[in-house]
């Protein structure tokens, strides 16, 4: 099976990266940007090299006439191993001590040390170039890499750089496909007949034609319509992958370089990242608080404050944890490593890995912060999930558990069900989503809900319950509706809550009145009694109860019916004119609105809107100006 390796270029400007890339594929990179601005070629900079163990090496070259360090930020990223090119006759160059650094801060973590131009150069020269690089690379993660001496133009060397290529892509380990699409977009372009065309290396996920995917942080969202990778059609692109990606949807001036494609909905761009930065021993001066840098992360680059938390200034080599205030939102995720440089003179002054993306602005100077970003930076993967359980302020799902803590959906799954076991936390799936709930943000909730149901009582004693969508909308309003019906659920099975319709209550509760209240019920229920055909219409009837909460509770308990808007009668005045009606229509077969007012003892302003209520009970049905038994069809 092929499998596919990408490897990038770096060293210092004319010290023969793209000569050297030409030598071992026969592609001129520099070329390909011509072709690729007429739209001939999708890949800028890409050229395959075949290695006989059935490996095809992508060799990302970037031209020598762009901003050299922000393309390779760019592709260093996704870059599994590095051609590190020293120019033999010129030896170390300001940018191979920087692009060096670079790559150490990214933790590319293999290299090859390429030794150009040998035919301009002596023996004992290069002998002594090869000592420099040594010694630059030693304490750095490319330190004992091997260096070959080669010359593009006389080939000299070539076989020697090829089968070391071989050897160390054999030990280059893929990369995880599932997880959400993630692809820092480096290029973008339209080509005639094809619409806009995205390119870049994805770092996780993958993609197949069709697939929606949103443009974060800008969230323009279009459709896959084909893929490209390393420059051939394919139906799947995976995670480590040099993809081009062909979007329907999108225009070319709806997205730029640095943005991201990926899974809509994964991604939550963020203006605050916290982080672990490291100093480099050549940074040029003191790093202080709140100076204003250049943040670059995959092919973005955003301008942005640090926040230092532990010190007032940084000096160089120093490690230290950050807050980086950005002026524009970035994706980020936690382990994304990021390199800094510094406002004006533009130079690199460090570089780190994230620690957490979004979330709270950290104060400076407490220990009890720096040793929980100590935590999560240093602590096993599980160390981290339960560091990131205890902040969280909601219900979370294993997705936003991934992102936060920097692991995939199955580990965290996986931790997930043994915490469950152990009873630290609350799982529920609902539908295809499972929403963890900590004991902690549990007994939280559980507490909110005791007191304001307590609270709610106190107000309302003559109420029943809280209704709960009012509750809801008070403190639940952010989770799920059938989140909460859940909740809800498990309280009433635990006695925590009385469920009863729509309505809560605190177990134990029930409507108490007072002796004072009673006395106005007994009053207001014999002067309803002493009319029971002609009650007071609604004004009066509310002045008899005094308080309207009495008059609500009145009403809950049904001892009052609503004939009409103006009319309420008591429960069992219905009942008696019922009863009344009843025999007279069992004796009569109908009867008219001037009978049962007689009946009734009582006048038409009472009589027809009683009348109108039998109808609609389904007890009468009027035929004509009379009325009868109703008849059901
Ligand atoms: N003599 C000699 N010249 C070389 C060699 N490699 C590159 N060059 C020349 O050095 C110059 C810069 O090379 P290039 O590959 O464009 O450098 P880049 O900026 O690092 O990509 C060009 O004029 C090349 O022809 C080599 O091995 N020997
Ligand atoms: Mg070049």
């Amino acid at each position: 099976m092929e499998s596919f390796i990408i490897v990038g270029t770096a060293g210092h400007v004319d010290h023969g990266k793209t000569q050297l890339v030409k030598a071992l594929t026969g592609v001129d990179t520099d070329r390909l940007k011509e072709e690729q601005e007429r739209g001939i070629s999708i890949e800028l900079g890409f050229a395959p090299l075949y290695l006989d163990s059935g490996v095809v090496a992508g060799i990302v070259d970037v031209p020598g006439h762009e901003r050299f360090v922000k393309n390779m930020l760019a592709g260093a990223g996704g870059v599994d191993l590095v051609l590190f090119v020293v120019a033999a006759d010129e030896g170390v160059m300001p940018q191979t001590r920087e692009h060096l650094d670079i790559l150490n801060l990214l933790h590319v973590q293999k290299g090859i040390v390429v030794l150009t131009k040998t035919d301009l150069v002596d023996q004992d020269w290069l002998q002594l170039v090869q000592e420099e690089v040594r010694s630059l690379l030693a304490g750095t993660r490319l330190a004992g890499s091997p260096v070959i001496p080669v010359s593009s133009i006389t080939g000299e060397g070539l076989d020697q750089l090829r089968t070391a290529l071989k050897q160390m892509a054999a030990t280059v380990q893929s990369k995880p496909r599932t997880g959400p699409v993630r692809l820092p977009i480096d290029r973008i372009f339209t080509i005639t007949g094809f619409g806009t065309v995205l390119t870049g290396t994805l770092s996780s996920g993958s993609i197949r034609p069709g697939d929606v995917l949103s443009i974060m942080p800008a969230e323009v969202q279009g459709r896959v319509r084909s893929l490209q990778v390393h420059g051939v059609k394919t139906e799947e692109a995976h995670a480590g992958q040099r993809v081009a990606v062909n979007l329907v949807g999108v225009e070319v001036g709806e997205v730029e370089r640095g943005e991201v494609l990926a899974t809509p909905g994964a991604f939550t761009p963020v203006h605050r990242l916290t982080a672990w930065l490291h100093v480099l021993q050549g940074a040029p001066r003191l790093l202080k608080n709140w100076q204003r840098v250049r943040f670059h992360l995959g092919a973005k680059e955003a301008l942005g404050r640090l926040r230092l938390l532990g010190h007032d200034e940084l000096p160089p080599g120093a490690d230290a944890f950050v807050q980086v205030e950005l002026e524009e939102p970035v994706v980020a995720a936690v382990h994304d490593r990021f390199v800094i440089r510094q406002y004006s003179p533009v130079t690199t002054v460090g570089g780190g890995e994230i620690v957490e993306v979004g979330g709270l602005r950290h104060r400076r100077f407490r220990a009890e912060v720096l040793e929980r970003l100590e935590r999560k930076l240093s602590g096993s993967p599980f160390a981290r999930l339960k560091e990131e359980l205890q902040v969280v302020r909601g219900p979370v799902t294993p997705g936003d558990l991934s992102v936060k803590a920097g692991l995939t959906t199955d580990e965290v799954r996986r931790f997930l069900e043994e915490m469950h076991e152990a009873g630290d936390l609350f799982l529920y799936t609902l539908g295809n989503e499972t929403y963890v709930v900590t004991a902690a943000l549990m007994a939280a909730w559980e507490q909110a809900v005791e007191v304001a149901l307590e609270q709610y009582h106190r107000q309302s004693p003559l109420r029943s319950g809280y209704p709960k969508e009012e509750l809801r909308s008070r403190i639940f309003s952010a989770i799920p509706p059938r989140l909460y019906q859940s909740l809800l659920d498990k309280w009433a099975a635990d006695r925590k809550v009385v469920l009863t319709g729509q309505t809560l209550a605190r177990p134990g509760f029930s409507v108490k009145l007072t002796p004072q209240q009673q006395e106005t019920c007994q009053e207001a229920l014999v002067t309803l009694q002493s009319q029971p055909f002609a009650p007071p219409a609604i004004e009066e009837l509310r002045s008899l109860f005094k308080d309207p909460e009495l008059f609500q509770y009145y009403l809950q308990q049904e001892s009052l019916v609503k004939v009409d808007e103006e009319f309420y009668f008591l429960r069992e005045s219905i009942d008696r004119a019922w009863q009344l009606l009843q025999e007279f229509l069992v004796r009569n077969g109908t009867v008219t609105v001037a009978e049962a007012r007689d009946l009734l003892g009582t006048s038409r302003r009472y009589c027809l809107p009683l009348l109108e209520f039998f109808d609609q009970s389904r007890k009468t049905r009027r035929l004509g100006d009379k009325r009868a038994f109703f008849q059901p069809k």
